[in-house]
């Protein structure tokens, strides 16, 4: 997908993690699609969010999220 971004995430124990991380990047503005994935732990991302401003609302969130590059 365009700009599609991926994410190391850290602190998700279990499914429920799953929703609240997916949750939180898809309020970010810009954000127009992202999937978690629990077993790789890993988020992809779309949209035109800066990478930092996706880190934060993770961040927020009590997870953590460094961008691959
Ligand atoms: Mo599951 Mo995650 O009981 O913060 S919601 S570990």
């Amino acid at each position: 997908t365009a700009n599609a971004r991926q994410f190391m995430l850290s602190g998700m124990t279990c499914a429920s993690c799953v929703a609240s991380v997916e949750k939180a990047i898809r309020s970010v503005p810009g954000v127009s699609h992202a999937s978690v994935n629990l077993a790789e732990r890993t988020a992809m991302v779309d949209g035109t969010a800066t990478p930092d401003m996706i880190a934060k609302a993770v961040a927020d969130s009590g997870y953590g999220a460094e961008l691959v590059e």
